[in-house]
């Protein structure tokens, strides 16, 4: 009797501390088991960079040599053409449609539809992840979403007692050299918290580690010091080619949506004062700053233990327009508008691959959780792009939906580009001939088959658009009058 109590107690123990062992093993995934991930943002960055080719002297040593290093997206496009919604999409694997969060407000948790889901940084914390970040990952609180945050350090940065280069119109609106050091610059403050991060952060340690690092160049104001503008002599400056007459083909909607009520300068005003080479160089000198901040961080990594198993994931958060369709800024869902830098670079995968299908960037969450080995999320409406990080070229039957508005999508497949608009008008652009999209084709007969395809895919259930205050929703409202009930 007394030794059959003793073993039915050794056998309990044994039990519980077998039963604890496995609980600690599911808590702390060892850094060696799980990869690293290094998510990094570039504000309001659109495809000039030296691996996209959207201008022709746009300087990007660091984001290049990234994409040799992984898998450039170079068909990658935002599911809204601002920061808010872009970013909550992303995060949540919810489209602005199934949110209703389409403008620069409300906040991603004010939306019902997002309410109880995780986004990336929270998913990965829950799976045992140390999660932390600096700079711009949100639009907004980010201290909300990550275990540890380093600050915005200064976010849009410093400016001068008076604007340098647009005396009127928003105060973050301007462009020219200032200030005078990288060091008074918050991406340069954001740079190094990483490198630190990234030099503290052992080995061995007992978590793997997500790690955002948000840029906020070349965001408004595009401000950087002089050197960066002394690399794009005002007198060599090209800039964007475009067509007088491009607005010809677009309905007086698309027209007003793109443009009333916007915060950026009107193209007329930037031409008629001489500032059009100006501010080009500005956002050219903002990308080259921002594009050396990402080096220093790279450079970090490199040096790092943990350089072999640290997953980097690189985008941007909508395109921007510098004149094209004369306007300028985001807010629009022609390819100026949506497509953005995407590069997954994972040495599980072959190096210096390019693929032209189309991604989202709400597909960023399932790839992650697909390469970290986490459990894969069925309700995501994006889409794992592990399947082209294997091959570049496999049949991919997705297409990337842009919005800017109930009523307002674009859809775009590998070759092509549908616009339908809630006054009901449509655009269609070949991007194999017609990559500035100048020519709409809507009406041609030969593409009518294709047309009918691409339509397929605009969403019949569109939520209705969160109240707010914004510039979006103040566009929206201004090009309504020429909807018909
Ligand atoms: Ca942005
Ligand atoms: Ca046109």
């Amino acid at each position: 009797m007394h030794n059959i109590s003793i073993a039915r107690i050794t056998f309990a123990v044994l039990v519980l501390w077998t039963t604890f062992l496995t609980a600690c093993n599911y808590q702390s995934v060892s850094a060696a088991d799980k990869p690293n991930v290094l998510l990094i943002s570039i504000d309001d960055l659109n495809d000039w960079t030296g691996c996209l080719g959207g201008h022709p002297q746009a300087k990007t040593p660091n984001i290049d040599r990234l994409a040799g290093r992984g898998t450039l997206f170079s068909n990658a496009h935002c599911q809204s053409p601002v920061c808010n919604p872009s970013r909550a999409s992303m995060q949540t694997g919810r489209y602005p449609h199934t949110s209703g969060i389409y403008f620069l407000s409300p906040d991603l948790q004010k939306a019902p539809k997002l309410e109880g889901l995780d986004t990336i940084p929270e998913r990965f914390a829950k799976h045992g992840y140390q999660t932390l970040a600096a700079g711009k990952i949100f639009h907004g609180g980010d201290q909300r979403f990550f275990q540890e945050y380093g600050g915005s350090l200064g976010g849009f940065g410093p400016r001068p007692k008076t604007k340098i280069s647009q005396p009127h119109g928003h105060p973050l609106w301007d462009w020219g050299a200032f200030p005078e050091k990288d060091e008074m610059m918050p991406d340069y403050k954001v740079a190094q918290w990483a490198i630190e991060k990234i030099r503290t952060i052992p080995d061995n340690a007992d978590k793997p580690f997500f790690m955002g690092v948000g840029f906020y160049r070349p965001h408004v104001p595009m401000f950087a010091p002089k050197k960066w503008f002394d690399l794009f002599p005002q007198d060599q400056i090209k800039l964007p080619v475009i067509n007088e007459n491009d607005r010809s083909d677009l309905s007086n909607y698309a027209i007003a949506l793109t443009n009333e009520k916007h915060v950026s300068p009107e193209h007329s005003w930037v031409v008629s004062a001489g500032q059009w080479e100006h501010a080009v160089q500005s956002y050219l000198a903002s990308i080259a700053f921002a594009d050396y901040c990402l080096g220093l961080v790279l450079d970090a990594l490199d040096k790092s233990p943990h350089q072999d198993n640290t997953i980097i994931v690189l985008f941007s958060d909508h395109g921007f327009h510098l004149g094209e369709k004369q306007r300028w800024a985001k807010r629009t869902i022609w390819e100026d508008g949506t497509r953005v830098p995407l590069i997954v670079a994972d040495k599980r995968y072959a190096a210096g691959q390019i693929t032209t299908k189309p991604a989202e960037l709400i597909d960023v969450f399932p790839t992650l959780l697909e390469l970290a080995g986490l459990p894969k999320d069925n309700a995501q409406e994006g889409n794992s792009l592990v399947p082209l990080l294997e091959n570049p070229l496999a049949d991919w039957p997705y297409i990337a939906l842009s919005s800017f508005g109930k009523g307002n999508f674009a859809v775009r497949s590998e070759h092509f580009r549908y616009i339908q608009y809630r006054d009901g008008s449509e655009e269609f652009y070949d991007h194999r001939k017609d990559s500035r999209e100048w020519d709409n084709v809507i009406n041609k007969r030969a593409y009518a088959k294709t047309i009918k395809r691409h339509k397929t895919h605009i969403p019949i259930k569109q939520e209705e658009i969160l109240p707010g205050n914004s510039t979006g929703h103040k566009a929206y409202e201004a090009a309504s009058r020429f909807v018909e009930n």
